[in-house]
């Protein structure tokens, strides 16, 4: 048995498609369900449904031999003893620095000032604030970072964005894309050599179905 890890959201529903395109039918219906293993149309591959910053944990202490999961979410946990073969391509946004409208973040930045950012993603604001030589004191968050600086309590903050309605909404404006995000397939490295005889004809499949997708 292959135990594929996925999320909820935005995750579940943009790989689905690709496991359709691989042979693989998942009924659509069980998102609704609060079961947390699910079934699929081949009984050699059953999913896991776990939150999306869970799942390269889960892959990489073999409670599933695969799973997907953002660039974001891989660059915080680390990815060891993680395989990722390949960018799905799915659950495209952008990492950015965002700030109220009108803080001048470039001058800011010229000016050689300590900037305190509020982030769930430490790791990649410490880095890329670190390359460009500008002190920040960063504060951890779970969610809603928008609110960090209208509040007061940061200068700016490191966040996801897609549309950018979020930021429009709380009048903030993106001030620096550090990168481009999107969500990979990583796959247990112990799994892909004791289980090769399975997984190495379903990660052909899910490669071909994203690069006919391409
Ligand atoms: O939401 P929850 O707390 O349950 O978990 P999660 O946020 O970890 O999961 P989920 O499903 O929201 O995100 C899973 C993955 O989707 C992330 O790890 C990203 O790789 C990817 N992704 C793609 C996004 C977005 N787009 C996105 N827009 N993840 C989050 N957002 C959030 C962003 O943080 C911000 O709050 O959406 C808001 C901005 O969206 P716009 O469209 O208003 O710009
Ligand atoms: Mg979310």
């Amino acid at each position: 048995m292959i135990t594929l890890a996925l999320s909820k959201g935005r995750i579940f529903d943009e790989t689905l498609p690709l496991l359709d395109a691989a042979g693989i039918r998942v009924d659509p219906s069980v998102a609704q369900s609060r079961k947390l293993i699910l079934p699929t149309g081949d009984p050699g591959l059953r999913l896991v449904i776990v939150r999306a910053t869970d799942v390269p944990t889960y892959v990489e202490y073999g409670g599933a031999d695969l799973g997907v999961a953002g660039r974001d979410v891989l660059l915080e946990h680390g990815g060891e003893g993680l395989y990722q073969p390949v960018d799905l391509g799915i659950a495209r946004c952008r990492m950015c620095v965002a700030a109220p409208e009108g803080f001048d973040y470039v001058s800011a930045v010229r000016r050689g000032a300590r900037l305190r950012i509020a982030t769930k993603y430490v790791q990649v604001a410490r880095e890329h604030f670190a390359a460009k030589g500008v002190h920040v004191d960063l504060i951890k968050l779970y969610g809603s970072m928008e609110l960090a600086p209208l509040v007061g309590m940061a200068d700016a903050i490191v966040d996801l964005v897609s549309t950018g309605g979020t930021l429009r909404a709380n009048h903030l404006a993106e001030v620096e894309e550090i990168m481009p995000i999107s969500s990979r397939l990583i796959v247990n490295q112990a799994a892909l050599k004791t289980k090769a005889a399975q997984l190495e004809p379903l990660l052909a499949a899910i490669e071909r179905a994203v690069g006919a997708g391409r």
